[in-house]
């Protein structure tokens, strides 16, 4: 008989143990973890002794094949934007070890192995020194988090987009979610739309709004460049001993895009006064002051690269991501909860009224989010 926890650890490991014995991990197997930041793919951290008796750690990924659907085309766009910021790194005279992830070769010479169930696996040297933060308690961190992403963009600028694949086709495209929103009311697969009436008059009230960012790129008001798309501040590592940001992760859905949903996203995520799923909607503003740090951050590494017009409509990019979240999750809740992981059968629902109540604290601070963003161009 094992007890609880080597049950529970029994289990994990027959999970992964396969995935593990395909990639060229230096050292002895000791132990893993689950990470369970993420709400799409499975992450875990493993420990390896080494001969010489110091320990290595690495992340292991089960990639969700229903969100990426094609691993390959994942994988060769993060290598091919890995090797093109290594590039500038190093001709900056940088050192790379910890700026850029390291991703493991499986002992066939490839970064995706599949196990016997088909799915796929890949790893990545864990990044030492370095804290990823879900909240921020000192607020020099998020001018940093501004820096590290604006960096990641600026160093993309030249990065020819055609050659990267559309990992997941539309995906800030807020015109199709929009439709893919109402066709699932229309379905109404899960037998919720009825309790949904409040929260589905909001978002139809917010469809012209959440419209603008796509509008204004068809109309050739915003360019298209090359973009993280999930910029959540807990996808930029920060340096424990310098407080500088130092290496931006999950390069998953790096595509084309507008710059709007870099810095939008991390608004609405670093920005915002609680968790992406607080249920207490009292809890929930924005925190001006560290849009204000994460703006300045992000404008002062890229403010030469972007137009006028896109540092005019940054601000544009928050309302617009934090709405298409709330229409996600909620377009997730309303499909019975087959995108994003939930730990309870509300959680989505949860989600999304956050979200909302974000978006009337966004809606009201606009004018001087948008003052603040002109006085930087002014400047
Ligand atoms: C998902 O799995 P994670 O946390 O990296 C999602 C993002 C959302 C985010 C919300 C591929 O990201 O778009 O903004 O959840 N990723 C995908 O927390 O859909
Ligand atoms: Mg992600």
């Amino acid at each position: 008989m094992h007890n609880k926890f080597e049950r529970g650890w029994l289990m994990l490991y027959n999970d992964i143990k396969q995935a593990i014995r395909q990639f060229n991990f230096e050292g002895k197997y000791l132990s893993a973890e689950e990470l369970r930041s993420g709400n799409i793919n499975s992450t875990y951290r493993l420990t390896f002794v080494k001969s010489d008796g110091a320990r290595q750690e690495y992340i292991l990924q089960r990639i969700n094949t229903v969100v990426f659907k094609d691993p390959y085309a994942v994988m060769e766009n993060i290598t091919n934007v890995i090797d093109h910021i290594d590039k500038k790194l190093r001709a900056a005279g940088e050192d790379t070890s910890r700026r850029l992830l390291h991703f493991v070769n499986t002992k066939d010479g490839s970064y995706l192995c599949r196990d016997s169930t088909g799915a796929f696996w890949r790893a990545y040297v864990f990044v030492d020194g370095v804290t990823a933060y879900n909240s921020i308690d000192d607020p020099a961190l998020f001018y940093e988090a501004g820096r590290g992403f604006g960096e990641f963009q600026k160093n993309l600028f030249d990065f020819p987009a055609e050659l990267l694949h559309e990992t997941i086709p539309d995906f800030h495209n807020t015109k199709r979610r929009f439709y893919a929103f109402v066709a699932a009311i229309a379905d109404d697969k899960a037998g919720r739309v009825r309790e949904l009436e409040e929260e589905i008059d909001f978002l139809f009230d917010r469809r012209k709004m959440m419209s603008e960012i796509v509008d204004k790129i068809d109309a050739g008001i915003l360019p298209m460049r090359v973009t993280h798309n999930d910029t959540k501040l807990n996808n930029v590592l920060i340096d424990n001993k310098t407080g500088k940001a130092a290496c931006v992760i999950d390069l998953d859905t790096v595509m084309p895009g507008s710059s709007l949903y870099d810095y939008g996203d991390a608004i609405r995520f670093g920005a915002s006064t609680a968790a992406e799923d607080e249920a207490d909607l009292s809890k929930i503003t924005v925190n001006m002051e560290l849009f204000k740090l994460f703006t300045k951050g992000f404008v002062e590494e890229i403010a030469n690269a972007l137009t006028k017009e896109e540092i005019h409509y940054l601000p544009l990019g928050a309302k617009v991501m934090t709405c298409e979240l709330a229409l996600r999750f909620l377009t997730d809740y309303i499909n019975g909860d087959e995108y994003f992981k939930v730990n309870s059968p509300d959680h989505n629902l949860i989600r999304a009224r956050a979200q909302m109540k974000l978006l009337t604290e966004l809606e009201a601070k606009y004018e001087e989010m948008v003052e603040y963003v002109d006085s930087l161009i002014e400047n």
